[in-house]
């Protein structure tokens, strides 16, 4: 049997840094490097490269382009990765300039993405993030090809059935998958319905991709989910149990890391699993403090968390983890608990709790805290539901927990129930009557 080696991309980074932007360049050229990383290539060059304007055909300058093109062959690379969102023209510009494969951040990202899909749920939801990407890259060049054609509108070319004919096919497949994809989601909304119904709150681990999640998710319940200092090492949601201090369980979950400018296909696509993040009692935001841009990556979370209409701003309780604690230098770390004491006091800051997930200090505080969380919205009430709001019995042992429940001869149930803040208002504006005082 003839064995095929494995052909190891070589590849380009660049980083382009456009005139008003910060200084902080080199620290995101290192994260694409990361993120090429990721995707199993060998990164032989990579700079930061100044950018005064874009320019439209190519995006890089004439001086630039031929630059890289030298690099590219004395190096013989195979592939560039431009950091920046690249038009369809401008892609396919580079590659014929270059005469090697192009991909700017988004192209990026969904191919690790798509490395690392596992479950089916997760790999159906890339698939469908990748032929809306696709897509939009067809309808792009079907513009560009009709600006280039001009007035002669007459000429409907085979350029014009070829691409209505490939968004047909884009479209037959992307609707086939969301098929799939309701399909598992039933199965999901079922077993998350399932998990709703059991008096077990549910935290979810929440922040920017290698903060350190899965390391904590792992020390917290005593797994080996994979953690790993790769960028997106995580892509599918997996719960187990948390015992809290007092002894009671909760859920953990972790989740999908997030990071700067996460395509809005991708947050579309991934909407199903950000529901988790969604409906959890409580998000766990966890940071790495000793990254240099960890002020900016935390703004990129919350940034996110908002728009699936998560998070702090949505009302949804929130604690801030500061991770990797072990790694900051004495100065760094007293600045930091300083700061996290402060965010403690004041009642409009999120609580922050500096732990290292790697040695384990600060842990036993950050859950007694989560502890005091989750049960301090919660209120015990009771209730007699007459047989006509029989209803409202299926609901509480939904949504509340149920301590103890005896129906009488005439048909009414009294019930005690501990219930979230949340859903006692809902039970007051829908059931004004079944509440007694007391
Ligand atoms: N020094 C130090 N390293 C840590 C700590 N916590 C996590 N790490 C390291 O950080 C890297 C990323 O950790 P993960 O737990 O995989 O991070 P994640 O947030 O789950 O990342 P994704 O799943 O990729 O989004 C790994 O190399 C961990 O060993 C910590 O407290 N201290
Ligand atoms: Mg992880």
């Amino acid at each position: 049997m003839i064995e095929l080696e494995a052909v190891v991309e070589r590849c380009v980074v660049l980083h382009p840094r456009r005139r008003n932007q910060n200084f902080q360049a080199d620290l995101e050229l290192e994260e694409a490097v990361g993120l090429a990383a990721a995707l199993n290539v060998d990164v032989i060059h990579d700079e930061v490269v100044p950018l005064r304007e874009v320019h439209v055909a190519n995006y890089l300058g004439g001086g630039k382009i031929s630059e890289i093109s030298t690099i590219i062959k004395n190096k013989t690379a195979s592939m560039v990765v431009v950091n920046a969102a690249l038009s369809p023209i401008q892609q396919r510009n580079l590659e014929r300039l270059w005469n090697v494969k192009v991909i700017d951040r988004t192209g990026l990202i969904l191919e690790i993405f798509g490395l690392r899909a596992a479950t089916k749920e997760g790999r159906l939801q890339v698939e469908l993030a990748r032929l809306v990407y696709e897509r939009s890259r067809l309808v792009r060049t079907w513009t560009h090809l009709e600006r280039q054609r001009g007035g002669q509108g007459f000429l409907s070319g085979p350029g014009e059935t070829q691409i209505e004919s490939d968004r047909r096919v884009l479209s037959e497949k992307m609707t086939k998958i969301r098929q799939q994809l309701e399909q598992v989601r039933r199965t999901r909304g079922l077993q998350r319905q399932k998990r709703k119904r059991a008096p077990e709150r549910v935290v979810a681990l929440v922040g920017y991709t290698n903060a350190g999640k899965s390391t904590l998710f792992n020390r917290l319940t005593d797994s080996g989910v994979l953690a790993k200092d790769m960028l997106f090492a995580t892509l599918d949601t997996t719960h187990r149990v948390l015992e809290l201090p007092n002894g009671k369980p909760a859920v953990l979950s972790d989740t999908v890391g997030f990071i700067a400018d996460l395509p809005t296909d991708l947050i579309t696509a991934f909407r199903a699993t950000l529901e988790e993040v969604h409906e959890a009692d409580l998000l766990l935001h966890v940071r790495d403090i000793s990254d240099p841009l960890t002020e900016q990556r935390c703004q990129n979370v919350l940034d996110v968390l908002d728009q699936i209409g998560a998070g702090p701003e949505h009302g949804q309780d929130i604690i801030e983890v500061w991770n990797k604690a072990d790694l900051l230098n004495d100065e760094g770390l007293v600045s930091f608990i300083q700061r996290a004491v402060a965010a403690r006091d004041n009642e409009k800051e999120t609580d922050a709790y500096i732990i290292s997930s790697h040695t384990g200090d600060g842990i036993s505080e950050l859950m007694l805290a989560v502890e005091a969380m989750l049960s301090a919205r919660d209120d015990i009430i009771q209730v007699e539901i007459p047989p006509k709001d029989f209803k409202v019995r299926a609901w509480l042992h939904e949504h509340g927990h149920v301590l103890a429940e005896d129906t009488a001869e005439t048909g009414h149930c009294h019930m005690q129930v501990q219930l979230s803040d949340a859903d006692l208002g809902k039970l007051r504006s829908q059931y004004p009557d079944i509440l007694k005082a007391g």
